[in-house]
């Protein structure tokens, strides 16, 4: 056993009885009501599901393992140089719950770095997709193309106990995670600049070596590093985290659940958010012809957008009821970095004049912005203007969190996930409905 892989054990062992017992003295302990409104719903609010890894309060926003994002910036080791801390000792923090020193984080680099060497079929199967697909498509069967390759679906086949699931899916996690960034800044470089790959670093961190990969310039290294962190988790429920949750629960592998979990992501009304403000953003400039509008002209923009039936991408949230901390913490960024960019001034801008004109119109529960409000600002600042090519970010992010949440499932022996649905008549009939 590796070093990081004795340590995550330590911990699975140690916390393993506090989930037996729970199960064994305290199952019919209740803990939440459902009503005829959430079953319909899409299932709001309804506490159905656990995770250790992060905490999403409606008011504070997230806590990774327990510190909020400010905390989680302030004390996790940073890169040398660097204002942000390293994705690597960020994933071992969401892995183990400790705050990782040096040698730990040099764990987590070393993993990847030994694990990084994409298959060639990977680069054929991309290069195979017409060029005009989504990247988050090629992404996607980027991922699913390399399925045959998973430790858990081998050892499972010469039978598997139970309680090792986790070991094959810890393997497959950091095979799959090690060759995310170089499959993603591969499918940027393919797609946006003539196919002209740049090879990876050896012995970099994550965030050098990503943007060494895009070919953009410090501080990228930064900016991306704060992205994949900001992204990488949102406790259970939400579109992408559920979904990889859930295929999983079927012992589907990682690969089968990542690719589906990026599948969730790719959708307006979750992840595709951040290339939707951009493009929204771009709409309002172009009308304006590149100048900044006042906010009566802004307000303007926003109205005509709800009255044409759409929603205002990077507002609203379907638990946060306060600005997205996520929001706050690339605001402070671009604060330092980018606040005399136009689209900067734009999405500042939007954040005084959405939120009063939602509250005005009376349908959103969260008027304040999300993260997707904010992050692709900041790539576009750094010459990252392709902007359908943000989710794709999102979604090497949202992979940590995941994959970090699908080991302990494992490990924890989480079941086959399987609510109950009931017919519209059942529904009437508990409403007391005649017909
Ligand atoms: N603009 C306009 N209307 C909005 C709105 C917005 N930003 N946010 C919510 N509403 C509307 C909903 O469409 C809904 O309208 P109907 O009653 O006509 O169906 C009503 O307000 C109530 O919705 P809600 O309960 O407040 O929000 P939900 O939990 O249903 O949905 C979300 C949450 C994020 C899908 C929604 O706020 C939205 O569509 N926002 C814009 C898209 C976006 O930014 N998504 C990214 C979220 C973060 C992420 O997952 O990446």
């Amino acid at each position: 056993m590796t070093a990081l892989k004795e340590k995550l054990f330590e911990k699975i062992v140690a916390w393993r009885p506090r989930t037996a017992r729970l199960l064994k003295e305290f199952s019919e302990v209740k803990v939440d009501e459902v009503n005829i409104g959430q079953i319909i719903g899409g299932m709001r609010d309804i506490k159905s599901m656990t995770t250790d890894i992060s905490y999403l309060d409606p008011q504070e926003g997230i806590r990774f393992r327990g510190l909020t994002i400010p905390e989680v910036l302030e004390k996790l080791p940073k890169v040398p140089g660097s204002e942000m801390p390293y994705v690597e000792g960020f994933f071992f923090f969401l892995l183990t719950g400790d705050i990782p020193d040096e040698k730990d984080i040099q764990l987590v680099v070393n993993e990847f770095e030994s694990r990084k060497k994409v298959p060639e079929y990977v680069f054929d199967v991309i290069r195979a997709i017409p060029i005009d697909s989504h990247p988050m498509t090629m992404l996607s069967a980027a991922i699913i193309t390399m399925q045959r390759e998973s430790v858990f679906v081998k050892r499972y086949e010469n039978g598997l106990n139970k309680n090792d699931y986790w070991d094959p899916t810890y393997e497959d996690s950091l095979n799959l995670m090690a060759k995310l960034p170089e499959i993603a800044a591969f499918i940027y470089r393919l797609k946006y600049k003539n196919g002209s790959v740049i090879p990876s670093l050896n012995n970099a961190d994550w965030g050098e070596n990503f943007a060494h990969m895009m070919g953009v310039s410090e501080p990228y290294d930064d900016v991306s590093r704060l992205y994949f962190i900001l992204h990488s988790d949102h406790e259970s429920g939400n579109v992408s985290a559920h979904t990889g949750h859930l295929v999983a629960s079927a012992l589907s592998d990682i690969y089968y659940s990542i690719s589906a979990m990026l599948n969730g992501l790719a959708g307006p009304l979750h992840g595709l958010a951040n290339q939707e403000v951009l493009r929204w953003i771009q709409d309002v400039m172009n009308k304006m012809g590149g100048k900044i509008p006042t906010e009566d002209e802004m307000k303007k923009f926003v109205w005509d957008t709800l009255k044409s039936g759409h929603v205002i991408p990077g507002f609203g949230h379907a638990v946060l009821r306060k600005t997205d901390p996520r929001y706050m913490a690339q605001r402070e960024f671009s604060l330092k970095h980018l606040h005399e960019d136009p689209i900067f001034k734009y999405v500042d801008m939007l954040y005084k004049v959405v939120p009063p004109i939602l509250l005005e119109q009376g349908k959103a529960k969260n008027p304040w912005p999300n993260v997707d409000s904010q992050s692709g600002v900041i790539q576009w600042h750094y010459g990252v203007k392709e902007y359908d090519f943000y989710t794709v970010l999102f979604g090497v992010g949202r992979a940590l969190g995941v994959c970090a949440n699908i080991i302990w499932a494992r490990a924890l022996g989480y079941p086959l996930e399987r609510p109950k649905s009931l017919t519209t008549d059942m529904l009437e009939e508990i409403a007391g409905i005649k017909k």
